[in-house]
């Protein structure tokens, strides 16, 4: 099922997110759901208080980014597979710092650089329930970074120059503005 995704401004995107202590049948048919939406509106990850859910819970799959002809070549013969993660946390990150151009599903049509550390080593559960750590440099990293983030109730929007934050919660509040009144 296709979830509903939370946009910016909301005040449930700032809520911290619980720990998942339990992976059963509920938590399984999340993680579904996290994947199919997040394929549905073409992201590179999503984190579950973005769709309403207030548990520690990641999908992301940043193959389908890759781009020129050996991605298209690589999109037809190899399924997507989102990597999911349960209570994932930095367990380490190096001092070296890079930027990089990130957007957010719910910053819908906004994107800015955001400096984080260039490489981080998170610990999460899979499905199954085993411990796995992942290494993850360039979009890997960021993404991590992003949506571990997201599970604090933090947007990228707070590791900006508050200028451009404001520019675009202005143009966020707009935008809902006229969806909510499509006469103005
Ligand atoms: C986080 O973001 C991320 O504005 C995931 O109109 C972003 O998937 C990590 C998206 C960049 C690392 C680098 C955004 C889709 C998707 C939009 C996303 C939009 C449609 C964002
Ligand atoms: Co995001």
């Amino acid at each position: 099922m296709i979830l509903d995704v939370l946009v910016e401004p909301d005040p449930r995107l700032h809520q911290v997110s619980r720990p998942v202590e339990k992976i059963d049948d509920e938590i399984l048919e999340i993680l579904h759901n996290m994947e199919e939406t997040m394929y549905a509106y073409e992201g590179v990850g999503l984190a579950a208080p973005q769709v309403n859910i207030f548990k520690r819970l990641v999908v992301m799959d940043v193959e389908q980014v890759r781009e020129g002809a050996e991605m298209e070549e690589k999109a037809v013969s190899v399924p997507r597979k989102a990597i999911k993660l349960i209570n994932p946390e930095v367990i380490w990150a190096c001092e070296e710092k890079v930027a990089f151009k990130e957007g957010c599903l719910s910053v819908p049509g906004h994107y800015a650089d955001v400096v984080r550390p260039a490489e981080v080593k998170v610990r999460y559960l899979d499905p199954k329930g085993n411990i796995c750590e992942l290494h993850g440099t360039g979009l890997l990293g960021v993404c991590l970074q992003h949506e571990i983030d997201h599970l604090d109730g933090i947007l990228y929007l707070q590791r900006i120059s508050p200028l451009k934050r404001e520019m675009i919660a202005k143009k966020l509040i707009k935008a809902k503005k006229s969806a909510d009144d499509p006469a103005t």
